[in-house]
């Protein structure tokens, strides 16, 4: 093994590595070939438009040449040898080739191709698109280039988003606390908007831009009816113009209960007259602040949440009026799908699809019926939600967590790219087989034309934006597939790493094989085998099998994991609560048999158990159900102990400062892994009756 000297990696940037910069840290290219390559290829810049994008696109070429080549590329009107031209039919039609606007309309809005090619006998690159955003994210996606060490010299690349709305849900409060945010208070000051926008704003719509998502929706989904006050909207419209230059549009969660809420109306009835004047006065009262606000994200009759159930009203009814006051104004509404009142099934993973699935057809063309991953909430490890494939005529949004509620907070370490990959490459063979939940969420299965998927973001203003320095991998995970679902997640794995910790396949390998096998350590010595909802009561952070929460039965972890004398798991085959039927052919089947139900899903679909020998029988695999919890648990915690001895293989490979961090965390979640295991092998040991090998 070449141990590489620490003066390479490490002290150079001694001090200077606190995380802020994230990805785009612009690292000086050390390689000398590389670097007279990459500095013969580039001689000056020319970017002609005049828009503030234009300027953001100037400013962020100015710095990444700075930091990478350590020259500084001066503009220039006139294309030289080695020019770097910025183009939109617009801003310099005497470069754009005509026949490139055809192919950037066929790769949609946000599209860019980026050419090596001859302007006047000179070689040039050209950054071109049909708009600045697109150039701009044309420009990130050299940088890219230049920041992993790509060759530059022979590019003949085109690109578009599969997704059009690639949005961030931040769950921040008015108050400056953020709802399961774990990387401290929200970067909206509420209290110096609209006066003074904080500088970090620009740097989180550079950090968004740059991975191409296009949307914020800026408030927790539990809303304040507040932010719709005229006070409010002001200073919402302060952010929307700091992160507009980005292509970043702002949208922002409604409380259902508003025009109540707020002491204007009786009522929040979405068939009253005066409340539907209402929501449309209140909607062009933030288009004039706002031209190209986003629109609502609602979460209704939820979780205490007001909405039109209130009123004796279906949530298509709810929606569609929330979608008329926004449609002359091209806002959409992104109704969530997170409701689960116990009257409409036992089992609460059903009830979801059984109150939306009906209302398929009924909803407005701009209503996005939002949906989380998993049918339950977040959990390591769910199948995806049937509700996928089911509302072929509705546009359905991907809801996905980026911040760890259920995956170790901001201390453990945990990749979230295999856990979205899973469910975005799951087959939910709605029209057959290939069916992908990808082709769902992109409208390729259905023909929709507008498609959104959305990340429960896990930025906070701590000074690495995440709180743990690989969280915001998950950050740039999820804007890379929000941009391209179909992008493989070890790829975008090895892109974070070399951008974040450097070039050094020394550093990188180690990395990325550790962020890798991340979530499936985590599920190993959390949840194994479809377990599910073992949390502690409301922080969801460490094991408590045994909890019993008085407030309702399906917050407990005992319904969820239905241990008892003979075995374990939830029933939820066609002799239990036939959850399994709610998937396409031939799912049902798969799932419903023991030996076929895909093991990861086990104790998810069946209570595995046995009349003559408790717990004794045997699993698919060959083990007993015991034998393969106990492993699951043991590998689960060996797992992380690799992933902390990889850490220390690195020491001095990479920063100390963040080095160090990140081993303080490694350190910690070695010892609450062991925890895991032990706690929740005790509790099951109760039912079991069997023997715990000796763990160290
Ligand atoms: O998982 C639950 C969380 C709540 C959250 C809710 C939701 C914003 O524990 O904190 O509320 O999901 O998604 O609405």
């Amino acid at each position: 093994m070449v141990i590489l000297s620490v003066g390479f990696l490490g002290v150079q940037n001694a001090g200077a590595e606190d995380g802020y910069r994230l990805w785009l840290r612009y690292a000086r290219v050390e390689d000398p070939a590389l670097l007279k390559t990459y500095k013969s290829t580039f001689s000056s810049v020319v970017v002609q438009g005049k828009t503030e994008t234009d300027r953001a696109i100037l400013k962020e070429l100015q710095e990444g040449f700075q930091g990478l080549l350590g020259k500084s590329l001066p503009t220039s009107d006139q294309p030289q040898e080695g020019a770097l031209i910025v183009e939109t039919p617009q801003s310099s039609p005497q470069f754009f080739p005509p026949r490139w606007e055809k192919e950037l309309q066929d790769l949609g809005e946000g599209s860019y191709v980026i050419r090596s090619m001859e302007v006047n006998g000179r070689h040039v690159t050209a950054i071109a698109s049909e708009s600045p955003v697109g150039c701009l994210y044309g420009a990130f996606h050299l940088l890219r280039l230049l920041g992993t060490h790509q060759p530059v010299e022979n590019l003949d690349l085109s690109e578009g988003p599969k997704v059009k709305r690639r949005v961030l849900d931040h769950w921040d409060n008015l108050d400056g606390t953020i709802e399961r945010g774990y990387a401290g208070k929200s970067l909206w000051k509420w209290q110096e908007l609209p006066g003074h926008v904080d500088d970090r704003i620009r740097d989180y719509g550079r950090a968004c831009a740059s991975i191409g998502i296009n949307g914020a929706v800026l408030n927790n989904v539990n809303a304040d009816p507040k932010i719709l006050t005229s006070a409010y909207l002001v200073k919402v419209a302060a952010l929307a113009d700091a992160l507009r230059p980005y292509g970043m549009r702002v949208y922002l969660s409604a409380n259902f209960g508003s025009p109540k809420a707020l002491g204007d109306l009786p009522t929040a009835d979405p068939l009253d007259l005066q409340v539907i004047a209402w929501w449309k006065v209140k909607a062009d009262e933030i288009y004039k602040l706002i031209p190209d606000f986003g629109g609502f994200l609602v979460k209704a009759n939820s979780e205490g949440q007001p909405g039109p159930n209130d009123y004796g009203r279906s949530h298509d009814q709810g929606a569609n009026m929330l979608a008329r006051a926004l449609a002359s104004h091209g806002g959409v509404v992104m109704w969530r799908a997170f409701v689960y009142q116990d009257s409409v099934d036992k089992d609460r993973i059903k009830r979801a699809y059984k109150e939306f699935t009906p209302l398929d057809g009924k909803f407005d063309p701009n209503v996005f019926i939002q949906v989380k991953n998993g049918p339950l909430d977040f959990q390591p490890r769910e199948p995806f939600s049937p509700l996928f494939g089911a509302m072929p005529k509705t546009p359905l949004a991907a809801e996905l967590q980026v911040t760890q509620e259920y995956l170790g907070h901001s201390t453990h370490l945990v990749y979230l790219g295999p856990l979205w990959k899973e469910f975005l490459d799951s087959d939910t063979y709605a029209k057959g087989r290939g069916s992908k939940v990808e082709k769902v969420v992109t409208g390729e299965l259905d023909g929709h034309g507008d498609s959104l998927i959305a990340g429960v973001a896990n930025t906070g203003d701590d000074r690495n934006w995440c709180g743990h320095p690989f969280a915001a991998a998950n950050w740039y995970a999820f804007g890379r597939l929000a941009w391209d679902p179909s992008l493989d997640s070890q790829v975008i794995a090895q892109e974070w790493a070399r951008l974040t910790w450097g070039n050094n396949d020394q550093v990188v390998a180690p990395i990325v094989d550790l962020m890798t096998r991340s979530r499936e350590a985590y599920v190993d010595y959390t949840c194994p085998l479809g377990l599910n909802g073992v949390f502690e009561k409301d922080l969801h952070y460490a094991p408590d099998p045994g909890m019993v929460d008085p407030r309702r039965e399906d917050w407990s972890a005992a319904y969820y994991t239905r241990a008892d004398a003979k075995g374990l798991g939830f029933d939820r085959t066609r002799s239990g609560s036939d959850a399994v039927d709610q998937y396409h052919k031939p799912l049902p089947d798969r799932f419903n048999n023991f030996k076929t139900c895909p093991e990861p899903y086990l104790l998810w679909f069946h209570h595995v158990s046995w009349d003559a020998i408790p717990w004794d029988g045997k699993m698919p695999c060959g083990n007993t159900l015991w034998e393969e919890l106990v492993s699951h648990y043991g590998n689960g915690v060996e797992k992380v102990r690799l992933m902390k001895q990889t850490w220390e293989y690195l020491k001095g490979k990479v920063d100390g400062e963040r080095w160090g961090m990140v081993d303080e965390k490694l350190k910690q979640q070695v010892k609450e892994a062991a925890a895991w295991r032990d706690k929740c092998l005790k509790y099951f040991q109760g039912f079991s009756k069997k023997p715990i090998p000796n763990n160290s």
